[in-house]
Order: structure tokens, then C-alpha cells, then sequence
């Protein structure tokens, strides 16, 4: 493991240009049109850089740019080759590991000890990954001659900006695809210093091709004709809004939107290990996970020690400066999300929920939201049912195991839960019961390279991750039978 120095000389370790251009064919170029966006630091509302907007002629050239390497170069090499530039690229992330955390918390918002220790070592986990099944497709499961789609169009949200790069990346590539992808706006650094990483690697130009912008760049490249494949991580709306986008034409698509996870408690468990797994689930990045347990069910028994537990583990979180190492809580990421977060507690509050914070003093410049947690939710409560993607956490109770899996499952969303129980009878009973796409026994928000992630109901369609995230961008060869 490496020693990451905090704040001033973390900072200095990063290179943070005034402005960026897109990167298309192998190149940075300018957009056509000149125009640009400002990326905010999240801690402290300075603006960090000046980033192209990429509109239609841009998305015309990245997309033409994907498809000459995707017919002329990408999809006619072995699977080896392709293995080695994704082998190449995984060793360049790990070598630049410290730069591409430091930057993550910068734009960000998320604590150094998370980039450092979760999301970077995972984004080289997952090129590792996906670079051995290269040259592997015939074992995947997609017959035995498989072939990529071609052009994938990926959009990608803020709340793990590398990590959701390399998701997306990483299998396109190991399965022949060339890609366009498009980072979210509140936090382009970090894929564009990954285009940098493709440039180093001497990846063929135009295999790779990254353009910023806001949603209307999105919705562009989504509306191509030329792109084959979607694969889109976001909002619940706008997945909606994409899927009725390609249902009138030939193209794939690959959803992974929100979530309203339950962190299921029994009388059972281990409960310091539960009160651990409670924070993690909803503390860690923020609450901007996806997959976050919002919601904890807490069987009744329990009830008043869980509470006494997790006040006192609250009390000692320290938010702050997402680049000192003892930060537990960092910035939330845009000045909207933290608008969306008060609103929805405010809402919560004036449903008759009641409303606990650790004392916390929060900086004054820059977006921040305390540690918050609601008792007294009833299902009913919006705030028992809406996506907050902030660090709040609504409490409610069950009795039995019936009532927890009833509760559990009474959600548009379903794409992850936790239970906490020293039975493992129940703990097969429960994830047979549970409609969500990844359930944790005893442990919340694991994740690694070689296991499938992605929903049921609201919170989309496809798999991301193992040999199921390699089909996504493969079309299964007439003789696989499947
Ligand atoms: O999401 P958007 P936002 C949830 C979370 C959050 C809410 C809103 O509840 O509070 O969504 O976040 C691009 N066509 N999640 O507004 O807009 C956009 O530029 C194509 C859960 O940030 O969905 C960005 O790159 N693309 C989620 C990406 O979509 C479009 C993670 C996500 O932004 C587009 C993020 C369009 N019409 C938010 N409009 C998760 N599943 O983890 C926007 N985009």
C-alpha cells in the first residue's frame, strides 16, 4: 500500500490543466463550436478547469472516429492484442494511482482513503479483469465465435466517475467494441486523464474517444445512428427516457439506474459488525451509491441498541477536507444534488419523521450535508421510498422475517439489499426472497470485478461485471444455442 501525504502536498501531485479539450481519434481537439463548461471543486466551489462541450458535429466525429478503429484496426486483432493494451492500460493506472485518487477526491468530493483504497485499485482490478478474458470469449457463454457490436455509446454519473469508466471500458474493449464515452459533467478530470493513460498505452486511435458535456451531449450520442450499443448508468428518468430512445431501432441497450436498497437487521446478528455495515452502506461516497442501503429495517428487539450503537459510531465520523486521510464524510458533489438532498429531508421532516445529526461542524464554502438519520419512517414517507443519493438514512422496523422481505421488496427499485443474521438458513431464505439484483450476507457494498451487478424493476436491465458483464457488448454466435 502506498503512504498518501493529506491535503497541500496530495494537491501538488496533479497536474490540473485550465482547460481541456475532447479527446477524439487518439487526440485532444477543440470542440467546433468553442464552447465549454467550468468544473467545480465540489469542497470548496473553486472553479478547477475549463472543459469542451461537445456538440452534434463533435459527437458526429467521435462516433465516425470509433467506427474506422473498430472496422479498420480493433475488431481484426486477436484477442492477445487486445489483451495486452487492456494489461498495458491496467499497469499505467496502477503506476499512476496516487494522481488519478488525488484528482477523483478533487472533482469529486469523495474522501482520499475511498479513491485510494476503493475506487482506483478497483478501476485497475477491473482492466486486469476483463484484459484475461480477451482472448477467452469462446468460454463465456456467447457460443463460440462471438463478436463485438461495434460502436458503444457509454454514459457514465458522477458518483464514481473512474470506476464507472472502467465498468464500462474495460469489457467494451476485451470483447472487440470500440467506444465514445461521456463522463458526467460535475466530473470530467479523471476520464481525461484516462485518455491520456490511452495515449501512453499507444492504444490505436480512435478505439477510445471521451466527450464532455451535459446531458444534451448525451442524448446525442444515444440518438446516433451510428452507434450500436448503449450502456447507460444514471437516473432512474433519464434511463427511462434512453430505453424509449432506442426501442424504435436496432441498437443495444444496457441500464443501470437508482436504487432504494434495504439493510436488513435481525436480533441475530452481529451488531457491531451490523453497525459498521449500517455506516458503510449509507456514509461511504456520500450516500452517492447506487446500490446504498437507505433504508435500514431493524427487527424490533433490536431495535433500541442498534440506535444506541449507531448514534455513538456517527458521533465519531469526521467530515471534511476530502484530501486529508482521516476524512470519513467528503463534499456532496454539485450544488443540485445537495438542493435535491434538503429537499427530500425537509420533506421527510414535515411527514413527521424525526430528524438526528451527530454534531458536526461543516465548512463554509464548498457543498456539504451532515450525517443525518430519520426515525419513525413509515413506508408511506417519501423518504422511505425516493432515491435520496445523499448520506441520509431512513430507520424503519419489522417483526418477523416475512414482514422484513415484505418491506424490503416494497420498492420500484430493486437492485441491491444486506442482511445481517448469524443463521445461514436465513440468509438463503432471504436472498431467494429478496428482488434485488446482489444481496450481502453480514458484509454491504462489496464489490469486485468477477461478480455480475445490476437490477431488477426500476433500477434497469443488463449485468455489469464477471463473464455476464461480457455480454453486454457481445452478439451471441448462431451456434451457442443460447
Ligand atoms: O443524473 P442524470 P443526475 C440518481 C440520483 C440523483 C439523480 C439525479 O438519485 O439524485 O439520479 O442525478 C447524462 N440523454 N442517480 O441529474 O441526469 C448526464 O450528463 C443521455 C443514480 O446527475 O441521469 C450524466 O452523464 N444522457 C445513479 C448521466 O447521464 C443524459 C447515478 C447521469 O446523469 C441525458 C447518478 C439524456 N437525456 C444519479 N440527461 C446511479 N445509478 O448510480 C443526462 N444525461
Amino acid at each position: 500500500t502506498f503512504e498518501y501525504a493529506p491535503a497541500p502536498e496530495s494537491r501538488a501531485v496533479v497536474d490540473i490543466k485550465s482547460s481541456y479539450g475532447l479527446f477524439i481519434g487518439g487526440e485532444f481537439t477543440d470542440p467546433a463550436d468553442g464552447a465549454s463548461f467550468k468544473s467545480i471543486n465540489p469542497a470548496n466551489e473553486e472553479v478547477l478547469a475549463d472543459i469542451a462541450q461537445a456538440g452534434v458535429t463533435d459527437v458526429d466525429r467521435a462516433v465516425a472516429a470509433a467506427r474506422k478503429a473498430f472496422s479498420q484496426t480493433w475488431s481484426k486483432m486477436s484477442g492477445r492484442d487486445r489483451g495486452k493494451y487492456l494489461f498495458r492500460i491496467a499497469r499505467i493506472i496502477q503506476e499512476r494511482a496516487r494522481e488519478l485518487a488525488v484528482l477523483e477526491s478533487i472533482d469529486n468530493g469523495k474522501p482520499i482513503r475511498e479513491s485510494r483504497d476503493v475506487d482506483i485499485p478497483l478501476v485497475a482490478a477491473h482492466f486486469f479483469y476483463y484484459a484475461g478474458w480477451a482472448d477467452k470469449l469462446e468460454y463465456a457463454g456467447y457460443g463460440v465465435d462471438p463478436r463485438p457490436h461495434g460502436v458503444a455509446g457509454q454514459i457514465i454519473p458522477w458518483n464514481f466517475p473512474m470506476l464507472m469508466l472502467a465498468w464500462k471500458i474495460a469489457p467494451a474493449l476485451a470483447t472487440g467494441n470500440t467506444v465514445v464515452l461521456k463522463p458526467a459533467e460535475t466530473t470530467p478530470l479523471t476520464a481525461l486523464l484516462f485518455a491520456e493513460i490511452c495515449q501512453q498505452a499507444d492504444l490505436p486511435p480512435g478505439v477510445v474517444n471521451i466527450l464532455t458535456g451535459a446531458g444534451e451531449t448525451g442524448r446525442l450520442l444515444v440518438e446516433h445512428p451510428d452507434v450500436d450499443k448503449v450502456a447507460f448508468t444514471g437516473s432512474t428518468e433519464v434511463g427511462k427516457a434512453i430505453a424509449r430512445s432506442v426501442a424504435g431501432t436496432s441498437k443495444k441497450a444496457t441500464l443501470e439506474l437508482g436504487g432504494k436498497a434495504a439493510n436488513i437487521v435481525f436480533d441475530d446478528a452481529p451488531l457491531d459488525q451490523a453497525v459498521e455495515g449500517i455506516v458503510n452502506g449509507i456514509f461511504f461516497n456520500q450516500g452517492h451509491v447506487c446500490c446504498a442501503g437507505s433504508r435500514l429495517l431493524v427487527q424490533e428487539s433490536v431495535y433500541d441498541d442498534v440506535l444506541a450503537r449507531l448514534k455513538r459510531r456517527l458521533a465519531t465520523l469526521r467530515v471534511g477536507d476530502p484530501l486529508d486521510k482521516n476524512t470519513d464524510v467528503g463534499a456532496i458533489n454539485s450544488a443540485e444534488q445537495l438542493t435535491r438532498i434538503r429537499e427530500l429531508s425537509e420533506v421527510g421532516e414535515a411527514e413527521g419523521a424525526e430528524r438526528w445529526s451527530p454534531e458536526c461542524v461543516l465548512p463554509e464554502r464548498g457543498f456539504w450535508f451532515a450525517p443525518t438519520v430519520f426515525t419513525g419512517v413509515s413506508q408511506a414517507h417519501r423518504i422511505a421510498r425516493e432515491e435520496i443519493f445523499g448520506p441520509v438514512l431512513s430507520v424503519l422496523t419489522f417483526r418477523t422475517p416475512a414482514e422484513a422481505v415484505e418491506k424490503a421488496n416494497n420498492t420500484p427499485y430493486g437492485l441491491s439489499a444486506g442482511v445481517w443474521t448469524d443463521k445461514g438458513s436465513r440468509i438463503l431464505w432471504m436472498s431467494q426472497q429478496l428482488r434485488a439484483g446482489v444481496v450481502w450476507a453480514n458484509t454491504f457494498n462489496k464489490f469486485d470485478p468477477t461478480s455480475p451487478f445490476g437490477g431488477y424493476k426500476e433500477s434497469g436491465y443488463g449485468r455489469e461485471g464477471g463473464r455476464h458483464g461480457l455480454g453486454a457488448y457481445l452478439v451471441p454466435s448462431e451456434r451457442s444455442g443460447r
